[in-house]
């Protein structure tokens, strides 16, 4: 296959509403960096793009939640994430960001031209409106009950806690989050891209031309949205923020471009600054045919990415991507990662707590983007534990990659001099050529993982080589060796083939070293960068038309003492990890309850909706009577089960309750309580439970007792 002339790298445009967690660092951003560290290394013309999605209801919604305004919010999250990204490597070669005046008269151009070629529609429909504060309102800034699982808290797009995706029309009692009034349906004008018109285009390019190559889960995504059928997409919205439409044109008052039609564009305004700050062209990279153009992304993105960004781009005669190898998710201990929920690390936090640490640095921005890529969704969702990085770290990068480089350059210093010895051809032995051979191949190997997007595979074929390398050493033990040199009884031959295999073994395993830096590069550029020191060679030895190659270190060249390249994580950094995830979580949901507390207070009350009416005898059927507990104990192996012995005045009760992870058994007795004492008895653990006790059920589903004025005394009839 003939190579490209030139690749435009993309990684997803993260929402510049808070920080991004490592799952996202995992899903577009560090494979894209690894690709484009190789693509560089092998001298490829390549620019890799990013910057923040600074429109859109993700930031007016985040503004509105710390009480500021959109511009703030921005401004400070760009620059977060944009040092972020810089602290782990990633090597953009342009941080843009979709606020900037660049990027708004290419989104707007972008618009006008297809709107000129009468390639949009312009419709009316009704929409979701704030009377109050006259605004039309996004599917997120309504809110109400979830018809599925009854949560007050549920958007017009999603309800969080049960996960149902929903539209508007279903919640129940929707309300207005800027007001807190009911919405009400208005009409309104908006320009629509009819991707209906494309499903002929879509299907050839996509399943036909790239059904073979592309990831099967992107293929498989992107077959069922064709077989969905396609709709018309609204490209406007009526909002304050983001990109104004071309002025002049009639009924644009109010209204702005749909953040999913801006933000891709911003690839294309990133790429014009870069090359204007570089005094390059930047159209060829997005309109010459023999540019490969790539988007790394994250599953959620699939769409965008695959359907309506192509359609726009072929509108406009840009090219269309190559490729868009999209991840699956990233979990973490068991459960979503979800910065909302506070169960997450975000790249800001491991920063802190790793990187900018006296004992992290730059070796342990290393070893996450190891850990990161040995895990890598890239088929199926994966999971980050702390246990994991800590075995990968101490027992692959450590014990493997850094055992074998340190044992490498100690050793070259205890036998050699410190200096790369010769290589003998006289007593050169299978060994030393399989050795050889394995750098070669693994070259092969890794360059064919990595420009297939299968970036795990390719880290594993590095790590394997440095096994290899360790079983090599192992087995010529060049330091028994040594002991032959010092033995009076060894003769000069004896001693000859002695010192001459020293020197074949530790050759060996330093042009390995330099081999191990250039395939490492990618992955690990921290670890590479350090590795060129202490072989005191220049990174552009890294280029990977040096990788295989068996003489990249010159015999008598004398190298530094060895670096420490990683270091092991220990037991206490793991649980103070665990403890801390939990503790965020625990805080984060707390804070939630309240928030949800004093909206409900001010807005509406969270109650559950009521039952179906009935009548008096459908009451009158349930004998109620008030009682005492006079004892109370754990039901073994059941740990939502008290059981309880209830005085009812004419007799004691036993009364199996699913109470106990809302009361304490020790402290519940003497407690004047009321039973449903004539309900069928019912075994329970083997228990026979004869009754039940009336429960309050509040809002955070904590239970509480009901009882009567003590006065009443036991065994009296409620009604
Ligand atoms: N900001 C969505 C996201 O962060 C969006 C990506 C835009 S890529 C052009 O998941
Ligand atoms: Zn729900």
């Amino acid at each position: 296959m003939q190579q490209p002339a030139r690749y435009l790298i993309t990684s997803a445009l993260p929402y510049a509403n808070g920080p991004k967690h490592i799952g996202h660092l995992a899903g577009a951003y560090l494979p894209a960096d690894i690709y484009v560290r190789y693509l560089r290394s092998a001298g490829r013309d390549v620019v890799f793009v990013c910057g923040s999605d600074e429109h859109g209801a993700a930031i007016t919604m985040q503004a509105m939640k710390e009480k500021t305004t959109p511009r703030e919010i921005v401004d400070k999250y760009h620059a977060l994430l944009k040092s972020n990204m810089a602290d782990l490597g990633i090597s953009f070669d342009i941080y843009h960001r979709t606020s900037d005046p660049l990027h708004h008269e290419t989104a707007r151009e972008f618009f006008q031209s297809l709107n000129d070629r009468g390639l949009l529609e312009k419709k009316s429909t009704e929409q979701f409106y704030d009377e109050q504060t006259e605004t039309f309102l996004a599917d997120r800034y309504i809110m109400g009950t979830c018809p599925v699982c009854g949560y007050d808290g549920a958007y017009g797009d999603q309800c969080e806690k049960c996960g149902t995706s929903l539209s508007p029309e279903q919640l129940i009692q929707p309300r207005s989050t800027l007001s807190g009034a009911p919405p009400v349906k208005k009409s309104t004008t908006h320009w629509y891209l009819p991707l209906d018109k494309y499903e002929t285009f879509l299907r050839e390019w996509i399943l036909e031309k790239h059904g073979g190559d592309w990831k099967a889960n992107v293929v498989g995504q992107c077959k069922s949205w064709l077989d969905a059928g396609l709709q018309p997409r609204a490209v406007t919205r009526d909002l304050d923020w983001g990109v104004r439409l071309p002025e002049g044109l009639p009924g644009s008052e109010g209204k702005v471009l749909y953040v999913w039609f801006d933000a891709p564009i911003g690839y294309i305004s990133a790429t014009k600054q870069w090359a204007a700050d570089h005094q390059k062209d930047w159209q060829p990279y997005w309109n010459s045919p023999d540019t490969k153009l790539v988007h790394f992304i994250g599953k959620d993105n699939i769409v965008f990415h695959c359907i309506i960004f192509p359609v726009m781009l072929s509108l406009k005669g840009h090219i269309l991507p190559d490729n868009v190898p999209s991840n699956e998710f990233m979990n973490l201990e068991g459960d979503k990662m979800s910065t909302s929920r506070g169960w997450s690390i975000e790249m800001d936090e491991y920063i802190r707590d790793f990187v900018h640490t006296e004992n992290g640095g730059p070796m342990m921005v290393d070893a996450l983007r190891y850990y990161l890529t040995a895990i890598a969704p890239e088929t199926k969702d994966s999971e980050f534990t702390w246990k994991g990085f800590q075995d990968a770290l101490n027992s692959e990068l450590v014990a493997i990659f850094g055992n074998f480089v340190n044992r490498t350059f100690v050793l070259m210093h205890k036998l050699c001099q410190g200096k790369v010895p010769a290589l003998h051809p006289s007593c050169l032995d299978d060994a030393d050529k399989a050795m050889f051979a394995a750098m070669k191949e693994t070259a092969g190997q890794v360059s064919s993982g990595i420009e297939q997007y299968r970036f795990r595979d390719a880290l594993f074929d590095v790590i394997d080589l440095a096994r290899k390398g360790n079983r090599y050493m192992q087995e010529k033990e060049p330091w028994i060796l040594a002991k032959k040199l010092e033995q009076n009884d060894a003769t000069e031959e004896e001693k000859k083939i002695a010192r001459e295999k020293i020197d074949n073994c530790l050759h060996t395993c330093l042009q390995l070293t330099a081999n191990l830096a250039i395939l490492m590069n990618p992955f690990l550029p921290n670890t590479a960068r350090s590795m060129c020191r202490m072989m005191k060679v220049v990174e552009k030895m890294l280029d990977w038309e040096n990788a295989g190659k068996p003489k990249l270190l010159s015999v008598g060249y004398s190298l530094r003492a060895p670096e420490l390249l990683f270091r092991k994580m220990e037991d206490s950094e793991v649980l103070i990890q665990l403890e801390k995830l939990k503790a965020k979580s625990e805080a984060l949901q707390q804070q939630k309850n309240m928030n949800e507390q004093t909206t409900t207070e001010t807005t509406q009350p969270a109650h559950t909706a009521l039952k179906p009416e009935i009548v008096f005898d459908d009451f009158a059927k349930i004998d109620l009577r008030t009682g005492t507990i006079v004892s109370a104990e754990k039901v073994e192996k059941a740990d939502k089960l008290l059981k309880l012995e209830v005085d009812l005045g004419f007799e004691k009760r036993t009364i199996v309750s699913g109470i106990a992870q809302h009361v304490n058994p020790t402290e519940i007795v003497g407690k004047q309580v009321i039973v449903v004492a004539n309900l069928a008895p019912r075994k329970m653990r083997g228990i026979e439970s004869n009754g039940m006790i009336l429960m309050a059920e509040d809002a955070q589903d904590k239970l509480h007792f009901v009882s009567a004025d003590a006065a009443a005394g036991n065994g009296s009839t409620v009604s």
